[in-house]
C-alpha cells in the first residue's frame, strides 16, 4: 500500500493538509482525514475571502455555506447547501450520509436536520467582512438589485484567484488506500441569493471512487457543473489517463465550453489522486492555483499548470 497522502484546493489548503495528514498517519479513515483537513480551515477566520464563517457574503448580506462529502470505498455521499448560522457545513453533509436515506439537504431544511443532529446554531458574521460588503457594493443595498452586477454577466468574467477562493477541496488516501473528499464553502462573495455552485454537487465539486480515484475542483462554479468536472476527470482516470492528463482534460472541457457559448474560459481548477497515489492538478489560464500536497511528514505547495483555450 502507498503511503498516506492528502492534497487540498489553495494556499490555505496547507493548513488543512496538515491537519489531515496527521490523521491519516495515525491511521484513521480517509474519509474521517479529510473532514479534519477541511473543517481546520472552517475554523480558521482568517480565511476571510472564503470557507466558513467570517467568508463574504452573498448580495443581501447573508452567509451561506456549502458542504459535501464522499467516501470511496461504499461510494456513501453527503451533501448541503445554502446552510446558514452552521458553522461545520462538511460534518453536517457527512450526517446526511450517515444519518438519512438522502445524499442533499438545503436551506432551512437542512438548517432544521443540523439541530435536530446537536448542531448549535451560530453567528457567522465578522466585522470585517460585513464592513468590506458595506463598503464594495452599496448598490445592492440601496436598490436591492437582483441583477448580478457587471462582472457577473456571464460566469465566464467572474474573477477567481488566490486572492478571491472560496472553497477547499481535501482529497485523502489512508494506510488501508481507501480514498475519502471533502468539499467546504461559502461559494462565490456576492453571490445571487439562492445561487449554489459546483461544490457541494456530488460528481460536480467531488467525486470520489476507490476503484478509479478522487477529484475536485474549484473556480467558478457554474462552468464546472456544465462539464460534471470531478466526475468528469475521476472518469478519465477508470479509462487509464494519469491524475493530471485527467484534470488537464477537464480544463480543456472547460475551455471547449466556454467556446461553443462564444466566451473565453471561467477561471477554474481540478485536482486529482488515483488509488496508487499518483496526484494532479490543472487550472485554465488567470486562475494561478496552487494546491497543498502531503505525505509522510511534510506537507509543499505546488502550482498546478495552467491550461490555455488552445491547449
Ligand atoms: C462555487 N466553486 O461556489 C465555488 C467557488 C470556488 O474558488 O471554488 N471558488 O462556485
Amino acid at each position: 500500500m502507498p503511503d498516506p497522502i492528502v492534497i487540498a484546493t489553495w494556499p490555505f489548503g496547507k493548513v488543512a493538509a496538515e491537519a489531515a495528514l496527521k490523521s491519516l498517519n495515525r491511521g484513521e479513515p480517509a474519509l474521517d482525514a479529510a473532514l479534519v483537513g477541511a473543517q481546520a480551515v472552517e475554523n480558521d477566520y482568517s480565511v476571510r475571502t472564503s470557507v466558513g464563517f467570517g467568508s463574504l457574503p452573498d448580495r443581501l448580506g447573508r452567509l451561506t455555506l456549502d458542504a459535501c462529502v464522499m467516501d470511496g470505498k461504499t461510494l456513501s455521499c453527503g451533501a448541503v447547501a445554502a446552510v446558514e448560522h452552521i458553522k461545520h457545513p462538511a460534518a453536517l453533509a457527512r450526517r446526511v450520509m450517515e444519518k438519512t436515506p438522502h445524499v442533499f439537504l438545503v436551506g432551512e431544511a437542512a438548517k432544521w436536520f443540523a439541530l435536530q443532529q446537536g448542531f448549535p446554531l451560530e453567528v457567522p458574521y465578522t466585522t470585517e467582512a460585513i464592513k468590506e460588503w458595506l463598503e464594495k457594493h452599496p448598490d445592492f443595498r440601496k436598490k436591492g438589485e437582483v441583477k448580478p452586477p457587471a462582472p457577473c454577466d456571464n460566469p465566464s468574467d467572474i474573477n477567481v484567484d488566490e486572492h478571491n477562493h472560496d472553497t477547499v477541496t481535501v482529497l485523502t488516501q489512508d494506510k488501508k488506500g481507501n480514498l475519502g473528499g471533502v468539499c467546504t464553502t461559502s461559494g462565490l462573495a456576492y453571490k445571487l441569493p439562492g445561487r449554489v455552485g459546483d461544490s457541494p454537487i456530488i460528481g460536480a465539486g467531488l467525486y470520489v471512487d476507490d476503484l478509479a480515484g478522487a477529484a475536485g475542483a474549484t473556480g467558478v462554479g457554474e462552468e464546472i457543473i456544465r462539464i460534471c468536472g470531478s466526475s468528469f476527470v475521476v472518469e478519465q482516470m477508470r479509462g487509464g489517463k494519469s491524475p493530471q492528463e485527467a484534470c488537464e482534460l477537464a480544463c480543456k472541457r472547460v475551455s471547449a465550453a466556454a467556446a461553443r457559448r462564444g466566451v473565453h474560459p471561467a477561471a477554474v481548477a481540478f485536482l486529482a489522486l488515483d488509488p496508487k497515489g499518483n496526484t494532479g492538478a490543472a487550472c485554465t489560464t488567470r486562475t494561478n492555483f496552487k494546491y497543498a500536497v502531503g505525505r509522510g511528514e511534510k506537507v509543499e505547495m505546488l502550482q498546478a499548470k495552467e491550461i490555455g483555450p488552445d491547449a
